[in-house]
């Protein structure tokens, strides 16, 4: 049986992370696509000559053609620009709109049929949009940004507890950006819910509720760190996670960027929920319940939402 195919779609900070762990966990072969001409060769053969130290056997190439991506199981799209300090996510919404529609054109065209994983921000307008150019199914378009989140929540749990980050699991629910919704109620530490924590005594709201706002300020604390870019190790993990899932089957529940109509009350719109991931794509999206204040945080979230999505239809008549 051949290697899958896993072709990146942008071969920047987050791209180039992407081929190696590709290479490092023996995913499948690599493409790099990007419209500067030289990078996305660059860092394929930088990586390639890495296999034989690590000893893995990943075929690595880049390329400045769509042509080259086709017949791709996995494509992970990165194409667009990333924020820098002061900027928000949703200013960067018109150039990586025009950037979703050429990268949309390119896999209909040359992967139909491929798991498409988008992380180029605002990112539930931008998978929104790239599933509408794309034109392909719902359930194979999705968008990074929950297991990132997440992560960086479980992350800050775990130094707050000083346990293992294998012991924490948290819930984060919603859009990528200010208005997400940590919900502390489904996050658990050794499967006790973090409320029970604070009633154990093992820390206090006020501390609960500054890692909360920590997680929600997570980006633009590495932005601000960075000063030339945005976060890209975290990001790539997390979408490594979501291909992985997909090709083996092994059907994670995560919660991802989904097209939801129906559950939560939505029609038809994507945003951020836990789902599972297995060979047809997204299996299921879990539909939790929530309380009254976790309602009211994630309609916020989906109004802000719905209001990039506007936005998009505002300035590309054809999403109208
Ligand atoms: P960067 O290192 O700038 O890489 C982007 C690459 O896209 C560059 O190599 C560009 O040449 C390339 N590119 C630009 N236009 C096109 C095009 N039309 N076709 C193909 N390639 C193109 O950025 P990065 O890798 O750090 O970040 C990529 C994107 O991910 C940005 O939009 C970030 O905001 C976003 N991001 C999202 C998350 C989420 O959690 C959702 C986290 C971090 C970054």
């Amino acid at each position: 049986m051949s290697r899958p195919k896993i072709a990146l779609i942008g071969a920047g900070q987050i791209g180039g992370t992407l081929a190696h762990l590709v290479g490092l966990k023996e995913l499948g072969d690599v493409v790099l696509f990007d419209i500067a001409e030289g990078t996305p060769q660059g860092k394929a053969l930088d990586i390639a000559e890495s296999s034989p130290v690590d000893g893995f056997d990943s075929a690595l190439t880049g390329a400045n053609d769509y042509a080259a991506i086709a017949g791709a199981d996995v494509c992970i799209v990165t194409a667009g620009v990333p924020r820098k300090p002061g900027m928000s996510r949703d200013d960067l919404l018109g150039i990586n709109l025009k950037v979703m529609k050429s990268v949309g054109e390119g896999i209909a065209a040359n992967a139909p049929n491929a798991f498409v994983i988008c992380i180029t921000n605002p990112l539930d307008a931008m998978v929104w949009a790239l599933q509408k150019f794309s034109g392909l199914p719902k359930e194979k378009v999705v968008g990074m940004a929950g297991v990132l989140d997440s992560a960086r929540f479980r992350y800050f749990l775990a130094e707050e507890f000083g346990v293992s980050v294998k012991d924490v699991t948290a819930f984060v629910l919603g859009g990528h950006g200010d208005t997400m919704v940590p919900l502390t109620r489904y996050s658990t530490v050794g499967g006790i819910p973090l409320p029970d924590l604070v009633k154990m005594g093992w820390t206090t709201q006020e501390k609960l509720d500054a890692i909360v706002q920590r997680t929600r300020d997570g980006g633009a604390e590495i932005v601000g760190l960075l000063k030339t870019g945005s976060a890209f190790y975290a990001p790539a993990a997390s979408a490594i996670a979501m291909a992985e899932s997909y090709l083996k089957d092994q059907k994670r529940v995560l919660p991802c960027a989904a097209n939801v109509d129906g559950a939560y009350g939505l029609d038809d719109m994507y945003v951020g929920v836990p789902t599972v991931i297995g060979a047809k794509g997204i299996e299921k999206i879990v539909e939790i319940e929530l309380d009254k204040s976790e309602k009211a945080m994630l309609d916020k979230s989906i109004e802000a939402v719905k209001g990039l999505v506007e936005a998009c239809k505002g300035i590309d008549g054809s999403l109208a």
